[in-house]
């Protein structure tokens, strides 16, 4: 007669491990997204690493930036946001207008009508186009006035009228606490020569949106995929990867179930 056996299997202690962390992840939420989390980062890697990405700096000098809205005591120096340097920064003028400029209007969509906003004015950014992507690290010690959304215009006239300025992205940063950094993608249409970056929102502590703000450092970059990465020489698997990780983005921490969790983890190998 058959009888079923049950054999005792002898586990390394790592294994064993992780079968025990797999096993609190079904029924810890809280873990399951910390693990997803981790995961996304791991594919992330990877999937930059197959594409050969190249990353390009499009702020390579000062002298690119335009200080009209610098403070006159704490924004002299608008070469701060880019000398990478986490103490030194820019600061927008909160002594009164800055001189023979007015701040820009935004009526953008979304936005409280007429609201008036301090920009940072860029030349030198007509490269800028495609995949983009923003880097920002807020100031350590200011309770206020943190940048938090900004929207990126376009123009192909340094001294072009407000009203001729495109919209090109709108951005809220994910880190607006003391000395966060935001490395943040986003993707641009059409390039032009000149561009503002308005910021519209701010992080605060006691204090609601005052216009002027300020950073610790700035830049923008576009992001290329090299055309013979390996990513582009696997085909469908990579394809694959790609759409089984932005799903997993796409899903807010909360609507994470175990089954998006283990689609990423098996074909990420
Ligand atoms: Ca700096």
């Amino acid at each position: 007669m058959n009888t079923s056996e049950w054999f005792l299997e002898f586990v390394p202690e790592d294994e064993a491990a992780e079968v025990i962390d797999n096993f609190e992840a079904y029924f810890n939420h809280g873990v399951l997204v910390e693990k997803n989390n981790e995961l996304r980062e791991k594919v992330a890697e990877t999937l930059a690493l197959a594409k050969d990405i190249i990353r390009t700096k499009l702020i390579t000098s000062a002298d690119q930036l335009d200080n009209r809205f610098g403070d006159p005591s704490e924004g002299t120096n608008i070469g701060n946001l880019i000398d990478g340097d986490a103490g030194t920064f820019w600061h927008t003028t909160w002594h009164g207008y800055a001189e023979g400029v007015e701040p820009m209007w935004y009526y953008g969509e979304g936005y409280e009508e007429g609201r008036e906003c301090h920009y940072l004015q860029i030349s030198g950014m007509e490269n800028m186009v495609g995949n983009c992507e923003l880097y920002l690290r807020e100031r350590d010690g200011a309770d206020n006035d943190r940048v938090k959304t900004l929207v990126i215009m376009g123009a192909d006239d340094a001294e072009a009228l407000d009203e001729d300025w495109t919209e090109m992205a709108v951005i809220t940063l994910p880190h607006t606490d003391k000395g966060e950094e935001n490395t943040v993608p986003f993707t641009v249409e059409e390039a032009y020569p000149y561009i503002r970056i308005l910021v519209v929102e701010t992080a605060y502590s006691g204090y609601a949106f005052r216009s002027f703000w300020h950073a610790a450092e700035l830049q923008l970059y576009t992001v290329e995929e090299n055309p013979n990465s390996q990513f582009v020489l696997m085909g469908e698997v990579a394809q694959i990867l790609q759409e089984t990780y932005d799903a997993n983005c796409a899903t807010p921490d909360e609507d994470i179930t175990p089954e998006i969790y283990e689609a990423l983890s098996l074909i990420h190998i």
